[in-house]
């Protein structure tokens, strides 16, 4: 497949060029299941492995290559080895699981991100699970689109009232209103779908990720899963994350439903969430105005007035102070981490030169 279609651009042409003729080949990495890759190449698709050197040049786990990256790999037939991640037009990633602030690539280079909440009711749509959703995508690169499927479990002068909902939040970011059962505005999402264009989805367990990936390529390529009737949650069926490619050209990856989503990233990624108080926060008195306690806060002053509302000011506050946590650990990890590393490379050159003499 030619690389273009594969998603290729001059962002990766301009950091693969220094490289050519070094043997090395690009390639897309459209699966992974542990240290096993699958990937798209020129030539066709391969398995690959990342090279010993990994272990030396990666700081955290999201120096490993992940679903949707471009590697540069060398090798022949069908083992090939990865030796390099070109850097990311975007990403997608959590918090590793665990309450550590290690990051996790969950999708890499995605162009489009479908944010999909189900308006079958329950715990499936909430605003400030949107905010978050929305906060993380930004901050990864790619642009949201809203998907809010199972609409045929919605009675009609419901789907108005979430339409509303969703703009209060987010007007500026495109809404789509599906059905993945019954097919009903399949085609609208198909339009966010362009060849040589990279969507993914992510949402909640149980929304149905997967069923729209299905309806979508017309076949059963992703099990879906039961929700469970007391909560109507989800069970975290999608474990793997995979890129597939419509007929039309464009890619699409499944990423599984996040139990917890802790954004991190700086206080810009809050503004496609938060437009309004975006706005507002180019009228405070102070450029770095934290909008607490301020002076001449332009925030404070239409949240007094009620031009903001009050629990968005809150949830703007907290994932702002949140976000600045998880920076803080982040930064103090890699810094521990690099200087052990450092210390372990110092231990082994005078191990080697212990043994073989200056
Ligand atoms: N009624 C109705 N049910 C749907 C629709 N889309 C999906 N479902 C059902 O919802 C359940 C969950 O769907 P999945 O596609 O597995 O959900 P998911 O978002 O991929 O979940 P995870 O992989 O756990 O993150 C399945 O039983 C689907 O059949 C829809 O549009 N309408
Ligand atoms: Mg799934
Ligand atoms: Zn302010």
């Amino acid at each position: 497949m030619k690389l273009e279609r594969l998603g290729w651009s001059d962002f990766f042409e301009a950091q693969f060029a220094p490289l050519k003729g070094s043997g090395l080949v690009p390639a897309r990495v459209t699966a992974e299941a542990g240290p096993v890759y699958a990937v798209e190449a020129e030539e066709g698709p391969a398995t690959a492995q990342v090279s010993g050197r990994f272990q030396y040049i990666a700081c955290g786990r999201a120096d490993f290559p992940a679903t949707g990256d471009w590697v540069l790999a060398r090798g022949e037939g069908d083992l090939l080895m990865i030796e390099r991640v070109l850097d990311r037009k975007s990403r997608f990633s959590r918090t590793a699981p665990g309450g550590g602030s290690d990051e996790q690539v969950l999708a890499a280079n995605v162009d489009t991100m479908f944010v999909t909440a189900s308006l079958e009711g329950g715990r499936n749509f909430t605003e400030r699970g949107l905010e978050r959703y929305l906060v993380m995508v930004a901050d990864g690169g790619a642009s949201p689109v809203i998907v809010l499927n199972k609409c045929d479990l919605c009675p009609a002068d419901e789907r108005d009232d979430f339409a509303r909902r969703v703009t209060s939040i987010a007007g500026n970011v495109p809404l789509v209103m599906l059905s993945a059962l019954t097919g009903e505005g399949i085609e609208s999402l198909r339009a966010h779908l362009v060849p040589g264009a990279t969507a993914a989805f992510t949402g909640p367990s149980g929304v149905g990720k997967s069923a729209l990936i299905n309806a979508l390529l017309g076949r059963e390529v992703q099990h879906t899963g039961q929700v469970r009737e007391d909560d109507r949650r989800g069970r975290h069926t999608t474990t793997r994350r995979e890129l597939f490619f419509l007929e039309n050209g464009a890619m699409m990856i499944d990423t599984p439903g996040l139990r917890e989503l802790r954004p991190s990233g700086d206080a810009a990624s809050l503004e496609v969430a938060f437009p309004e108080i975006a706005e507002a926060a180019g009228r405070c008195k102070f450029r770095d105005c934290g909008h607490a306690d301020e002076p001449g806060c332009a925030v404070l002053r239409l949240v007094s007035e009620g031009a903001i509302a009050h629990d968005r000011y809150q949830a703007y506050m907290s994932l702002a102070r949140e976000m600045r946590v998880t920076e803080a650990l982040r930064t103090e990890k890699g810094r521990r981490e690099r200087k052990a590393r450092d210390r372990e490379i110092a231990k082994l050159v005078k191990e080697y030169y212990r043994i073989h003499g200056e």
